[in-house]
């Protein structure tokens, strides 16, 4: 009978554990696996075109790089302080700064919206790269371009002495069709000071915290630690 209970012992110690642990949540100190759920929407919409950085790493590059003005939409997964880092591009001639065969002087834009309330507007950093024609001269157009830093998308790039990105009213960007059947509610248009002239621009902003309140899990040192399920291991 003694051997029974110490046979018996461990598994009804096993059982009220098991019973006792919410499914969901993992054993106290291991993180979970983060869920799709625990992504927010990033929407983007470029005149013409643009790249994304957050937190130093490439989230999204804009697929099509002069017409038709898309949307661009992606999950990401947030961590917060949240540094985003944007090249955007109006479709401009490099050595004219001019578009349609050097016919015409193009304008720009740029709005952003996250599923975490984030947006684009006059709070963020803009600095122009490249610009051009220089003094909208048509006839002999010239573009003047800065050198862009390597590191313009890192989390500890100086932009202190940037200035505040300028915002646009829609109707001066005229954005197309695809703006109009995604959220960009509270999100403003942006660019530097000359929205015709100033072709190649960065934008950066920080988000020090989720915008909407909503407290959010930190996944972004997930590859340094085992999660609560570990990856299976390959069948033989
Ligand atoms: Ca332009
Ligand atoms: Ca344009």
């Amino acid at each position: 009978m003694k051997k029974m209970i110490w046979l018996l012992l461990p598994l009804t110690l096993f059982a009220a554990w098991s019973f006792g642990q919410d499914r969901n949540s993992p054993p106290v100190g291991k993180p979970r696996k983060p869920q799709i759920s625990d992504t927010i929407k990033a929407s983007i919409y470029a005149d013409n075109w643009f790249m994304l950085y957050i937190n130093g790493e490439l989230v999204a590059v804009d697929s099509i790089k002069f017409i038709p003005h898309n949307v661009v939409s992606v999950d990401i997964l947030p961590s917060y302080p949240m540094t985003i880092a944007v090249m955007a591009r109006d479709n401009a001639d490099p050595k004219t700064g001019m578009e349609y065969a050097n016919t015409n002087i193009g304008d720009a834009g740029f709005v952003l919206k996250f599923g975490d309330g984030t947006v684009t507007n006059g709070k963020w950093k803009a600095k122009r790269y490249s610009w051009g024609p220089i003094n909208r001269d048509t006839r002999n157009p010239r573009v003047e371009n800065l050198p862009i830093p390597e590191d313009w998308y890192a989390i500890n790039f100086d932009d202190s002495n940037w200035d505040l990105a300028k915002e646009y009213p829609e109707d001066v960007v005229d954005p197309k069709q695809s703006y109009f059947e995604h959220d960009f509610k509270g999100a403003k248009f942006i660019w530097t000071q000359d929205i015709a002239l100033d072709n190649t621009v960065i934008f950066r902003h920080v988000v020090t915290s989720p915008p909407d309140g909503k407290t959010r899990t930190d996944f972004s040192n997930l590859n340094n630690v085992v999660p609560d399920s570990p990856p299976k291991r390959p069948k033989r």
